[in-house]
């Protein structure tokens, strides 16, 4: 049998329409070449595939998952629960609590088992990608390159911000 590709990072979201969302999160991990795998995965929907997904993450070296839900969010937290892989959250916005219910049914997870919740929304997705890649930057010195120059670039397009003249 063929050895499993490796993917560095799993990301995974409870519906489709999370996608715009979590976009963010696939295109830091595409800018910083880090391979990902990424599905639309329910923990209510489809828990047996899900389960199935984490198995085959861990056995393709993933060494850490982001998982993006709405409402009623306990995607991240059944992941986490599945994996001792650290588990980024990102909460998704809610059409009837702009994601406060989401942030906090992924960030109020008991003690015990972590679930490591970035902000509602793209910032959040951009973000937890962002987490992962100062994990994977702890023991792979090219990443590690590549945070530092991301970051120098985005605080030097800040230096050279010209704010507008009032009227
Ligand atoms: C959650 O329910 C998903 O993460 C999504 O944010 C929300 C709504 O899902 P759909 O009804 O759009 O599939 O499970």
């Amino acid at each position: 049998m063929a050895a499993e590709e490796t993917k560095l990072v799993g990301i995974v979201m409870g519906s489709t329409s999370d996608w715009d969302i979590m976009k963010e999160a696939v295109k830091i991990c595409r800018d910083f070449g880090i391979s990902y795998d990424i599905q639309a995965l329910s923990a209510h929907r489809t828990p047996d595939e899900l389960e199935n997904w984490i198995k085959k993450m861990e056995a393709q070296g993933c060494k850490a998952i982001v998982a993006g839900a709405g409402g009623a969010a306990h995607l991240a937290g059944v992941v986490a629960s599945r994996t001792i892989l650290p588990v980024f959250g990102v909460p998704i916005p809610s059409k009837y609590m702009k994601g406060m219910d989401s942030l906090l049914s992924t960030v109020m997870m008991p003690r015990g088992i972590p679930v490591s919740t970035l902000a509602i929304g793209e910032a959040g997705a951009a973000n937890a990608a962002l987490a992962v890649i100062s994990v994977l930057a702890l023991t792979d010195p090219a990443v590690k390159e590549k945070l530092i120059a991301f970051r120098a670039k985005q605080a030097e397009k800040i230096r050279n911000a010209v704010l507008p003249e009032l009227d």
